[in-house]
């Protein structure tokens, strides 16, 4: 009977000994997740991208490399105002662009979806000598860039504006 109490006994000391040693490997377990996760945050692993600081992170900014917090966008072509000096949708900064943008100047061009009224380039709800300079400086160049997949030039008929491919 004595034995048996023993036997009883240490069976019981060697369970609480295994849940214990079990609870140990849980929690380091637990804390090497805890340790490996905030390393990997501290690297950048788990966060995600936004080059110009904006609050956009890049897989859905309408204006790569340009801080554009309110991702103006009024034609919806995926382009962002402040890199979209294409007017008349030809993928091109060209003449036609400019010379839109020079007949409009002095006009007002507050923010509305599909404002198509008169181009505003560096959202300043008017149409000015930036905004000349922003076509200017772009002349030969596409849109862009933008890191929204919709914002294909290629996509974007090249008649008509404001068609919405990219609201
Ligand atoms: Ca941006
Ligand atoms: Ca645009
Ligand atoms: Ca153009
Ligand atoms: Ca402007």
């Amino acid at each position: 009977m004595r034995n048996d109490r023993t036997d009883g006994s240490d069976l019981g000391v060697r369970r609480v000994t295994d849940l214990r040693a079990r609870m140990i490997v849980v929690l380091l377990s637990a804390c090497a997740l805890s340790v490996g996760f905030a390393l990997a945050s501290g690297a950048g692993l788990f966060h995600e991208e936004d080059a110009d600081s904006d609050g956009i992170v890049d897989d859905g900014d309408n204006c790569l490399g340009l801080a554009n917090p309110i991702q103006r966008d009024d034609d919806e072509d995926g382009y962002g105002n402040l890199c979209d000096t294409d007017i008349n949708q030809d993928c091109n900064t060209g003449a036609g662009d400019l010379a839109t943008v020079f007949g409009e100047f002095g006009t007002a061009s507050p923010w509305s979806p599909k404002n198509l009224g008169a181009h505003d380039v560096n959202e300043d709800n008017g149409v000015g000598a930036a905004d000349l300079t922003s076509v200017f400086g772009k002349f030969g160049n596409p849109p862009g860039p933008s890191g929204r997949s919709c914002a294909d030039c290629t996509a974007t008929p090249t008649s008509g504006q404001g068609l919405g491919v990219c609201p």
